[in-house]
């Protein structure tokens, strides 16, 4: 097996070290399991015990207690120096479950995130339709509501790893998603009662969705798709969408690319033919080997990564009991199975979801196992329910070439080193 690294390989001393520093780390966490001691927490009484705490007025919208304060959403400053135009990360590091607290689910904009209250919102149906229309906040309230989980995640989630093993950390390689209870209307809702009997056979139309933001973030959306699970979604895991998020209504899009998930949206006009706006055209397509390039690459294909063990978490309590956790989705329907190997994907174990697998949204995986304290070349591997198997980078790059931003959904391999610690790295 060769292995490829993020950055140099370490030195013998600081591997020496490392080494050293994982011995009395077993040490010490075997003994306080056995209870060696007295301990104080258990014994003596604590200040926390010994006055009251806050009252349920102190924090009328509560955030994280301070002791999570690296729980947040993180960029790359090589990467992205401009903040207007820009993307940031969700820490799925440290996240569980598969709810993507609004509060840290990574956000992308072309133009910023605006201000845009429910007073001022306006959406338009325009087009080939019988009667153009425009609805107001109050009135996309009053259409039959539904309540659906998805995944977004952004064509570019996992981008700069095509050509080798660049940013060390899961939040930074695959936190270009979060997954979120939506609330709203269904598009196709709203394109009924606008009528479609104007546009003739809807087999070849198209809607046209655009935003209220400068970059407006235009997409074309075939009909089949606008009119089979769209939503215009004005609630998130209960709440209103954040500003960042869209505020007050965004398109949810399940299982495709999270571009065409417009936020702040404010048209949606029927064509009989897709715009091809820059959006679709000389952005969000993917330039193969021999210079041409991929078209129309909407559909999210299934992927997974193991978010701990993984850079930003490393194992800290030595050998014995481990458990290793991840993500995996599809954007073609619900994950089925997740594999996962500790030698670079010569053996496989399968892992148990926590869940079972829900069409277009997270799934969380774990694999309870024993971690004899040696190096372990970590990596999973989706399956979903059209039998679609997530491949290698191998295996990508031999489709696809070396020149694409978009669509990676390689198998990720984290090397955890004997002290615990992780990093990025190619296995072939
Ligand atoms: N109006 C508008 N919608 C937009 C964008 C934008 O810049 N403006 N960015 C798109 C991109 S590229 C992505 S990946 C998702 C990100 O959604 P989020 O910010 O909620 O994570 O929104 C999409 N919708
Ligand atoms: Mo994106």
């Amino acid at each position: 097996m060769t292995v490829r690294f993020t950055g140099k390989k370490p030195s013998r001393r600081a591997f020496l070290k490392g080494t050293l520093a994982s011995t009395a780390g077993v040490v010490a966490g075997a003994g306080a399991a056995k209870a060696a001691g007295p301990d104080p927490l258990i014994t003596e009484k604590q200040d926390w015990a010994m006055s009251t705490g806050d009252g349920v007025d102190a924090t009328p919208y509560g955030l994280p207690i301070k002791y999570e304060d690296d729980v947040i959403r993180r960029n790359v400053e090589w990467l992205t120096a401009d903040t207007i135009s820009s993307i940031n990360f969700s820490p799925i590091h440290a996240l569980d479950g598969t709810i993507t607290p609004q509060g840290c689910a990574f956000e992308r904009h072309h133009s910023g995130a605006i201000e845009l209250r429910k007073e001022d919102f306006r959406l338009m149906i325009n087009g080939l339709v019988d009667t153009p229309l425009v609805f107001t906040y109050e009135d996309l309230e009053r259409f039959p509501r539904v309540n659906k989980t998805f995944f977004l995640e952004c064509a570019a989630n996992t981008g700069m790893e095509w050509a080798g093993a660049q940013l060390n950390g899961a939040q930074f390689t695959h936190g270009m998603i979060h997954n979120m209870e939506y609330s709203g209307v269904t598009l196709r809702t709203l394109l009924e009662e606008a009528g479609l009997n104007a546009a003739g056979d809807l087999k070849d139309k198209w809607v046209y969705v655009e935003g209220a933001d400068a970059s407006s973030n235009g997409r074309s959306i075939p009909m089949e798709k606008a009119l089979d699970d769209c939503m215009i979604a004005f609630k998130a895991n209960g709440e209103a969408l954040r500003k960042e998020h869209g505020y007050p209504a965004r398109l949810v899009v399940p299982g495709w690319e999270g571009n065409m998930w417009v936020k702040w949206i404010r048209r949606i006009e029927v064509t009989d033919a897709a715009v091809e706006s820059r959006e679709e055209t000389s952005k969000y397509t993917d330039t193969l080997a021999d210079g041409t390039s991929r078209k129309w690459t909407w559909v999210m294909d299934a992927k997974s990564v193991v978010t701990s063990p993984s850079p930003q978490s490393p194992i800290k309590h030595g050998k014995g009991p481990l458990v290793i956790t991840g993500l995996a989705w599809s954007g073609r329907g619900a994950i089925t199975r997740v594999d996962v190997s500790k030698d670079g994907g010569k053996t496989w174990e399968t892992a148990r979801l926590a869940n079972p697998g829900q069409p277009m949204a997270l799934t969380r995986f774990y694999l309870d196992t024993e971690w004899n304290g040696e190096e372990m070349f970590l990596q999973s591997r989706a399956m979903d329910e059209t039998g679609y198997v997530q491949p290698t980078k191998a295996m990508l790059r031999e489709v696809r070439g070396e020149n694409s931003i978009y669509h990676n959904n390689c198998i990720q391999t984290w090397w955890v080193k004997a002290d615990g610690e992780a990093e990025n790295v190619e296995v072939s």
